[in-house]
């Protein structure tokens, strides 16, 4: 069986999670945390998550993991069979990664564990995240899905990688990016209530002591 390396409070680990049971792909996950000798023995770089195939493949790199389940798992697709949309609910991630949950995430250590970040990298860190609230103003379609009316990779990718955003724009910059964009916030809600987002959003909370005690050994 195929076994997903990680845990349940991270947002890119989530990801995978959640296409896995979109598809309904048995997997069994395997509790481990970054930079341990576990993770590096499945994933060189160390980050969460990684994946050891049915074919005893470790692969990492979320995108990778993602196109991979799409490629080995053609049931129940992801992306659409055109490659015009299929190119559009991949840029949709690309924007969502690299100006939405990248950017954000150099804000965590300040929020999770109130180290004192310079203005002047809030500052950087806001002209992106804006950069990335305009792009996803003007390729969303919320119809009712960000790519029209089928669930896809993009709407997936998007509900993880505003984890982050979420949780540093208000209390670091004063800036809530869902709110920002019209429909989000009823994109957000929709995409909630799911018994796999439930799911994972269960599994996240059951995970947050322990992953506060990895953040405290990690940050001594
Ligand atoms: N580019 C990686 C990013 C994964 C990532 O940053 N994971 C976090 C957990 S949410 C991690 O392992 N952080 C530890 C580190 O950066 O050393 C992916 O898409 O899988």
């Amino acid at each position: 069986m195929l076994t997903l390396h990680g845990f349940a409070y991270s947002n890119y680990h989530n990801m995978v999670k959640h296409a896995l049971l979109q598809k309904g792909v048995p997997f069994e996950e395997h509790v481990v945390y970054p930079n341990t000798p576990e993770m590096l023995a499945v994933n060189p770089t160390g980050k969460v998550p990684a994946m050891t195939t049915e074919q005893g493949t470790c692969l990492s790199e979320s995108s990778v993991l993602l196109d991979y389940l799409e490629d080995a798992y053609p049931d129940t697709p992801l992306y659409p069979a055109n490659a015009e949309a299929r190119a559009q609910v991949r840029q949709l991630m690309k924007v969502a990664e690299l100006y939405l949950e990248l950017p954000a995430r150099r804000l965590l250590p300040a929020a999770l564990a109130k180290i004192a970040i310079a203005d002047s990298i809030k500052a950087e860190v806001r002209t992106v995240l804006e950069r990335g609230v305009k792009s996803v103003r003007a390729l969303a379609k919320f119809a009712p899905y960000l790519a029209g009316d089928q669930l896809t990779l993009a709407d997936i990718h998007l509900r993880y990688a505003l984890a982050i955003p979420k949780l540093v724009g208000p209390s670091q910059l004063d800036f809530d990016v869902v709110a920002a964009v019209d429909g989000l916030a009823q994109w957000d809600a929709m995409m909630a209530d799911s018994d796999i987002s439930r799911k994972i959003d269960a599994d996240m909370s059951a995970n947050l002591p322990d992953f506060m005690a990895y953040v405290a050994s990690v940050s001594k």
